[in-house]
Parts: C-alpha cells; structure tokens; sequence
C-alpha cells in the first residue's frame, strides 16, 4: 500500500523539486534586478541623447560652422572691437563663447541632487574618479564646469581663466575668492563630447550671501546668460522659497525659454504627496516667473538607483524620457542656436556702435572753439545725455525697439572706463576704394547673412568654400 502511494506521490515530488530548483537557477536575485534597471536606466540615457553615434556634425554643420565663423570675423567683429563692446557689460560674448558647447547649468537650493544628476548623467557614479561629491548635507560649494578631456583632470579656477583657449576670464572681475571656489572636471565623455554641465553650490537660504566672500548671485548671472538650458532643481521635501532664490528667480527673468524646473527626488514622497507638492511649487513660483506660458516641470528621480516600490514608476521614466530629448533638442539644433545667439550679438554691437558715434556728434556739434578745454562739456553729455538728444536720435532707427534701448547709466559706466579719445565716427569706417562702410556689413549680416545661413542650414544646402551669400566673398 505504502510502496503503491508512493509510486503516485514521487513524480510530482520529482517534478515539484525540479520546479523549484530551475527556478531558483533562473529567477534573478533582487540584486539582479537592480543592477539590471540600473542598466536600463543608463542605456535609455544612450539611446535618447544618441551618445552612440559619432559626433561630428557632418559636412553641413561644419560649413555651416564655418560660414558663421567668418560672418563673425569679417561683418561684426570689426566693430566689436573697434566700440569696445566687451566694456558695456550687456550680454557680451566673446567668439569662443559663441562656438562653444552647448552649455547646461544646474541651479537649485542645496541637497536637491544636482551633483547626483549630473554623475548620473555621466556614468561616473560608481567608483570614477571624476565623481562630484554628493551628501545629505550642503556638500558642493564649488562652480564646477564639466568639460570633455581624454583623461580625467582637475583644472583650478585660476587656471581656467588664464586659459586663452577657454572663455572664462571674464570670471576673474569675480574676485580671487571665486577662483578658489571655481574648477573645471576634463574626463572622456561621449555627453561632454557634445554638451558643457556647469554644477553649482547651492543656495542655502539662511547663510548671507556676504559670508561666500564673492558675488554669488552675478556669478550665477554670468552662466545664466551663457547657458542654453537651464535646470532648476527642487527637492519635494524642502521647497522653502526664500531671498537667494527670489533673486536668482529675478535674474532668471528674460531667460524662461531656456529655464526647466525638475521636481527631483520625487521618490522620497507619497504619489499624494507629490502632487500636493507640486501645486505649492506652482504656487511659489507664480509671482517670480514673469510668463505667460509657465516653464515646463519635470517630476522624476534623476540618480542611478532603482526606483522605489511604492512610487509612480511609470510616470518617473517618462518625464526622465522628456527631460532627455529636451536636452537632444539643444545639442541636435545647437548651430540655430548659435546663429541666433550671433544675431543677438551683431543686433546689441550695432546698437551699441550708434550710440557712441551719437555721443561723439552730440560732443562735436557742440564744443566751441577748436583748442579750447571741452571736458565739462563731455562730462555734461555723459551725466545728461537726453539733454543732447542722444536716444532719440536712436529712436529715429525705425528697427530699434524703444525696449532695447541703452539707458543713460549703463554708458556713464562705459566712458567711466572708456575715453572718448579711444574712438573714431561710424564714418571713418568706410573704405576709400569700395566705398562700403563697417556699419553696412554689420546690418547686412543681421538683416541677410545670419537668416540665409540659417535657412540654408535648414534646407541642407551649406557647402564648405562657398561665398557669403551677400558680402560676395569667399
Ligand atoms: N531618494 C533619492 N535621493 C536622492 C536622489 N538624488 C539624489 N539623492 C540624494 O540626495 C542627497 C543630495 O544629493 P546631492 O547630489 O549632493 O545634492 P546637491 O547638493 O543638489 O548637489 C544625496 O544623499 C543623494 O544621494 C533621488 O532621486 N532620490
Ligand atoms: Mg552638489
């Protein structure tokens, strides 16, 4: 009976024992499936900001390059230079800045994960050494621009600005504590290859900003306005919205194109408390961000670590899918980018040239006799420059936007620095032989050059050697 029993017992016995070791075999630890979701997470990064493909740009965008590089040189430059607009401190930029990488900036208060994102970002957080130190406590009180290098390297700050080939020196008016505070991380990198990441300390709403000892907020100015995204990055659990961060909102006021706010470590919170929390972040921000179309906002947990269970998974992955084609787009379309951001130069160096050539008629018109001592005259004029008419002979530019124009302090600023001996009449820019002046070849630049380039860059249709379309050289 018992031998009969278990004759009908011993093949599930055996089938059961053999379920059971094959799927101890197979099914993967817990251990397994983090790193694999970690790997998933890391070759979705790949695959959205397509780091598998060769970087260069192919021949268009290098003509295309190459045709804005002399367009800069030859049309507006010259002027640049010759108006020292670098000295009106309105959004100068330098030609490495305008053929720079594209630059990502990330701002936010402290603790909210932006180093972690970025070695996210990378790849480098395991053991790398190019690793940005990351804690629960106010762990980075260093501006680090991350910059691509065939080997991982330290560049200090002092260095950095020193550095003809770099475009940071403008930094050194910051002062030398900021250069201690300031370093550059080179490591091989196929995201560095193609975009700069700019970490920044963070803001620490109880600490004056007089106790970093340089000017926190202009120097977050200076990237701001050279940054083509920006992520401001909250924490679900600290949104207090304080004076460092009002301000940094006011300086962010004419940039909410470029500006993104990521709800980070939104795994630290209930989905009901998530989006309570972003309502209230809504909310806070309403009264700082000056749009009508509010900026966008990424809910996620940008870290190399599996979600937590509990959380909205689903959602997380597709914001971080959103927020990566979002940084695609800027380095896909970084030459528009470029020209328009050259216009907008060409645009204020133009804007800039007639304004000093209409302070030098307001002066010549006036002074008396020819050898005479006409320095209160010229200390009028610049203490009281709508007495000579100054900005309403730009007015009479009918492509001049009242909006755009200078104001009277930012040139008592400029000829603070700036003698008015150090500059010649519009008119002394012309050719003798072509009869062509400076002023026209800047103006064709804006009105013909840089829209022709940006459509042929469009069409596909820019080749290397070709003539300017509209200065007819080559
Ligand atoms: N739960 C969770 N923690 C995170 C996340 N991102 C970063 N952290 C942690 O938050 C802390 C602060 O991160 P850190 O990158 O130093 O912040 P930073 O001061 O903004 O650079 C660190 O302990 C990180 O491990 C996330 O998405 N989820
Ligand atoms: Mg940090």
């Amino acid at each position: 009976m018992a031998a009969c029993l278990l004759r009908r017992i011993l093949p599930f016995v055996l089938w059961g024992t053999a379920v059971v070791l094959c799927a101890d075999q197979h099914a993967p630890s817990s251990r397994d499936l983090r790193a694999e979701e970690i790997q998933t997470k890391h070759s979705v990064i790949k695959r959205v900001l397509n780091l598998d493909e060769n970087v260069t740009g192919g021949n268009v965008s290098e003509a295309a390059q190459q045709r804005l590089l002399q367009i800069y040189r030859e049309d507006i430059h010259p002027l640049d230079e010759a108006y020292h607009f670098a000295d009106l401190n309105r959004d100068a930029i330098s030609e490495g800045e305008i053929f720079a990488k594209p630059m990502i900036l990330f701002l936010g208060p402290w603790s909210t994960g932006k180093s972690t994102m970025i070695n996210y970002l990378l790849g480098t957080d395991k053991d790398s050494p190019s690793k940005l130190r990351t804690g629960a406590e106010p762990t980075t009180s260093d501006f680090t621009v991350l910059t691509h290098g065939p080997n991982h390297r330290i560049i200090k700050g002092i260095q950095l600005v020193s550095d003809k080939t770099k475009h940071y020196s403008p930094l050194q008016k910051f002062g030398l504590d900021f250069l201690e505070r300031f370093q550059g991380v080179e490591l091989p990198s196929p995201l560095l290859e193609r975009v700069t990441l700019v970490d920044t300390p963070g803001i620490i709403e109880n600490k004056k900003q007089q106790t970093r000892g340089y000017p926190f907020n202009d120097v977050c100015q200076w990237f701001i306005d050279r940054a083509q995204l920006i992520f401001l990055i909250f924490d679900p659990t600290k949104l207090d919205i304080g004076s460092e961060l009002e301000v940094l909102f006011k300086q962010l006021k004419g940039h909410e194109a470029k500006l993104r706010l990521i709800l980070n470590k939104a795994d630290t919170v209930t989905p009901q408390e998530l989006m309570r929390v972003y309502g209230a972040l809504f909310w806070s921000l309403a009264p700082l961000v000056h749009e009508v179309e509010p900026p966008r906002v990424y809910i996620g947990s940008m870290w190399s670590q599996p979600y937590r269970p509990g959380t909205m998974h689903s959602v997380f992955r597709d914001e971080e899918i959103s927020l990566l084609s979002d940084m695609h787009q800027i380095i896909r379309y970084q030459l528009e980018h470029k020209i328009a951001a050259t216009r907008r130069h060409a645009f204020l160096v133009r804007l800039h040239a007639l304004t000093v050539d209409c302070y030098l008629n307001a002066y010549n018109n006036n002074r008396g006799i020819v050898f005479g001592d006409n320095s209160q005259l010229w200390r009028d004029i610049v203490a009281d420059p709508k007495k000579y008419g100054i900005f309403n002979k730009l007015r009479q530019h009918s492509d001049i936007s009242v909006h755009d124009l200078p104001t009277a302090q930012m040139y008592q600023d400029f000829f603070y620095l700036n003698n008015l001996s150090n500059f010649k009449s519009l008119s002394e820019f012309c050719s003798f032989w072509s009869g062509q002046c400076a002023m026209d070849r800047l103006v064709k630049a804006i009105n013909n050059g840089l829209p022709n380039l940006l459509t042929d860059l469009r069409s596909g249709n820019v080749t290397t050697g070709q003539c300017s379309r509209d200065s007819g050289k080559c």
